[in-house]
């Protein structure tokens, strides 16, 4: 029986990705670096540090200290684009989602790599509905490594066995499945192939399909 569920944020309740496009897309272009929306494709569930390296490359020039002070510049160009986030920035459904975990009686947690993610449930009016937020920054390993996961199950105080995750990108559905739990994936059966469950939007999503 499902004890409790664990929740991606970008991608599965509101639409981030955009957000950090631009704001990487900013830097790359004061740097005079390539960078596309296919390119930005990579960066999706990997953290701020993990991001910047992959649009650095082995480019020379960027030593940490650099490195630190870009990841700094691109949030605050980051906390630009989301400044006006608000309920309504949240995907059709996803209130109602968690609502139904709720009234299922399952401990609930969100599982996101952004450490802006506390500030963009309290906008998005969302935040109640959280029994724990992981803080991603007290963590040895981002996704795909399973500790946003087992954080998650520890901290509700289940067994991964009798949890789910949902996710939408293909490192979260790993770190799920390295965790114990099974996956429940968020866009299409090509991009997710190891989902348990495929799901196109998160409007689609009920539980009573993920009973074992
Ligand atoms: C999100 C995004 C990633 C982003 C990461 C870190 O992860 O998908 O693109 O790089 O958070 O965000 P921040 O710079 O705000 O800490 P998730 O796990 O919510 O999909
Ligand atoms: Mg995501």
């Amino acid at each position: 029986t499902l004890k409790g569920i664990a929740f991606d944020l970008d991608g599965v309740l509101t639409d981030t990705a955009r957000a950090h496009y631009r704001a990487w897309k900013r830097m790359a272009d004061q740097l005079g670096i390539p960078f596309d929306e296919e390119a930005n494709e990579a960066l999706k569930g990997v953290d701020r540090m993990g991001s910047l390296a992959l649009i650095l490359g082995d480019r020379p020039g960027y030593d940490e200290a650099r490195r630190v002070c870009l990841a700094s510049q691109k949030n605050d160009w980051y906390l630009e684009e989301i400044a006006h986030f608000g309920p309504g920035d949240l995907f059709p459904g996803a209130r109602a989602a968690l609502e139904q975990c709720r009234a299922a009686g399952l401990g609930i947690a969100l599982a996101s790599a952004s450490r802006n993610a506390p500030l963009l449930i309290a906008r998005m009016q969302v935040a109640d509905l959280f029994d724990t937020i992981i803080d991603p920054a007290s963590l040895a390993a981002g996704k795909p490594a399973p500790d946003i996961f087992l954080a998650a199950a520890t901290a509700l105080g289940a067994d991964p066995a009798e949890m789910l995750g949902v996710e939408d990108a293909p490192a979260g559905v790993e770190a799920i499945h390295a965790a114990g739990m099974k996956a429940v994936g968020v866009g299409t059966p090509a991009a997710l192939p190891e989902a348990d469950w495929i799901i196109p939007a998160i409007a689609d999503f009920d539980l009573r399909d993920y009973a074992d």
